[in-house]
């Protein structure tokens, strides 16, 4: 029979559950006993060529050049990461979101992120911290803010997860599975367990692509739950704050925006061109590398 291609949606126990590209069936897939042999597993994610078998199997022939690749989740050939963070309740705190941002930026994945929970936001000031937050933000990533409760931003939340792969990423308790049931009900996903911390959950650790019946595929397991600043040089980690580029006219060319003389990113810093928070995650995640890469969150 002629080869179909399909992504793959699950892989587990050996069997591969892909959608097919043309026709969007699923279907349950072997894979061929050379990919064993040579160590290759497909991942959710992967674009694969299969051969059906006419009886409503078939068997995974090949698989298609990684666009991209995510770890922990093990995702592949991701559109974009859907970063949630909230003011309160949790608060997620700014060096948490910045490292998540780091690490979408070094696996070269496009970012949105997505303020949820701003109907708990009750006093003046508590509004304004949103806001002053989200101008920070605004400026470097689509940046929107939702209520997954109230219904607020979801239209604008949709349109981004319509017909592409997205990874959910964010503290536990954000309301990452919230939002997703709010778009789509269908995938009834499982809400509601807020932990104290905001930290060490997220157990799943096998992932699986959900699918919008809006078109487009959805990972819940969060994404970077693992905030450790991996395989990161000291000299390429500002290229992963995009705002700096325009302000990077230092007197060294090799400038790390720390103490050195003429440097243009910490003057702009100091001048609030670049969000002090900002600046501040960026020394903190270089002195990490250059301590030796512990972890620390
Ligand atoms: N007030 C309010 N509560 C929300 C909102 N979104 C989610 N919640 C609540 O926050 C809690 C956590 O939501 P979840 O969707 O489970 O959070 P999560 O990010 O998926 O958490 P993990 O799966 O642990 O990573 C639940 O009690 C939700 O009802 C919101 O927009 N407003
Ligand atoms: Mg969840
Ligand atoms: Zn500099």
């Amino acid at each position: 029979m002629a080869r179909r291609r399909g992504r793959v949606v699950r892989f587990h126990s050996n069997q591969v559950t892909v959608v097919d590209l043309e026709d969007g069936n699923r279907i349950t897939l072997k894979l061929r006993g050379r990919f064993k042999m040579q160590g290759i597993r497909p991942l959710v994610g992967d674009i694969i060529e299969y051969t059906p078998d006419g009886f409503g199997s078939g068997l995974v022939e090949n698989i298609l050049h990684r666009r991209n690749q995510l770890t922990k989740p093990s995702v592949a050939n991701v559109d974009q990461v859907m970063v949630v963070a909230t003011i309160k309740e949790p608060e997620t705190p700014l060096g948490i979101l910045d490292r998540i941002l780091v690490l979408a930026e070094k696996a070269g994945i496009e970012i949105v992120v997505v303020f949820n929970k701003v109907d708990i936001l009750e006093t003046e000031e508590e509004k304004k911290k949103l806001q002053e937050i989200k101008n920070i933000y605004a400026r470097i990533y689509p940046t929107i803010c939702t209520s997954a409760k109230k219904g607020k931003g979801l239209k604008e939340f949709k349109e981004f997860l319509k017909n592409k792969v997205s990874v959910m990423a964010g503290l536990s308790g954000v309301g990452k599975s919230s939002l997703l049931n709010a778009v789509n009900p269908g995938l009834k996903l499982r809400t509601g367990e807020v932990s104290r911390t905001g930290r060490g959950r997220h157990t799943t650790t096998y992932s699986e692509l959900l699918e919008f019946d809006f078109g487009g595929f959805v990972a819940d397991t969060p994404g970077f739950s693992s905030l450790e600043i991996k395989d990161i040089s000291k000299e390429e980690l500002k290229s992963y704050f995009p705002e700096f580029a325009e302000y990077q006219k230092c007197l060294f060319s090799d400038c790390l925006h720390l103490s050195e003389p003429g440097c243009a990113v910490r003057y702009a810093a100091e001048q609030g061109l670049i969000a002090p928070s900002r600046y501040r995650s960026y020394r903190d995640i270089l002195k990490e590398i250059m301590e030796g890469g512990k972890e620390r969150w």
